[in-house]
């Protein structure tokens, strides 16, 4: 074998090992993850739950509709819109309720709210947090804390979209 043939065998081989090592990785640590939450106690685990991402696209869906945390203690929340589409036309945010918010009347006050991207001040009392208005590609991270157990309704209040983007925070 000549030196130049060597090198590009060298080469391939890494690239090979390289692909195939990426997806082995990824499953190793869904696995990794599942073994620990099990073993954890529940005291470790609590930890964690208050670190909360979730993603919006182009075909006006959240990609989850119920999310999970602790009471009492700081929430970290990240929306990533994930589509192409500029916010003027599928903007996204997330919006979350005081408990016995009547949602259908928060968003239609909403809709006509867009100089301040879709929040309605005279509702500000509703509103235990929200992010801000995204277009796709960008995200926003919030950081609030929620007291008292229970189950807050979350939704995008851009016009039209609380029909297919909305969901629980179930706080525990
Ligand atoms: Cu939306």
């Amino acid at each position: 074998m000549n030196k130049r043939m060597k090198i590009s065998m060298v080469m391939l081989m890494g690239f090979l090992a390289i692909t195939s090592c990426g997806k082995k990785d990824a499953s190793a640590t869904e696995e990794a993850t599942e073994t620990t939450t099990t073993t954890e106690s529940p005291e470790a685990a609590e930890t964690v739950t208050n670190v909360l991402v979730i993603e919006g696209n182009d075909q006006m869906q959240f990609n989850k509709s119920e999310l999970r945390a602790m009471a009492g203690k700081p929430i970290t929340l990240t929306l990533k819109h994930v589509g192409k589409i500029p916010k003027e036309a599928m903007g996204h945010n997330l919006v979350i309720l005081q408990e016995g918010t009547d949602e259908a009347a928060f968003a239609a006050k909403a809709i006509n709210a867009k100089d301040t991207d879709y929040i309605p001040a005279s509702e500000k009392v509703s509103i235990i947090a929200h992010t801000k208005l995204l277009g796709g590609g960008e995200q926003d991270t919030i950081e609030f804390t929620i007291d008292k157990k229970g189950t807050y309704n979350f939704l995008c209040t851009f016009p039209g979209h609380v029909a297919m983007m909305k969901g629980t925070l179930i706080v525990e």
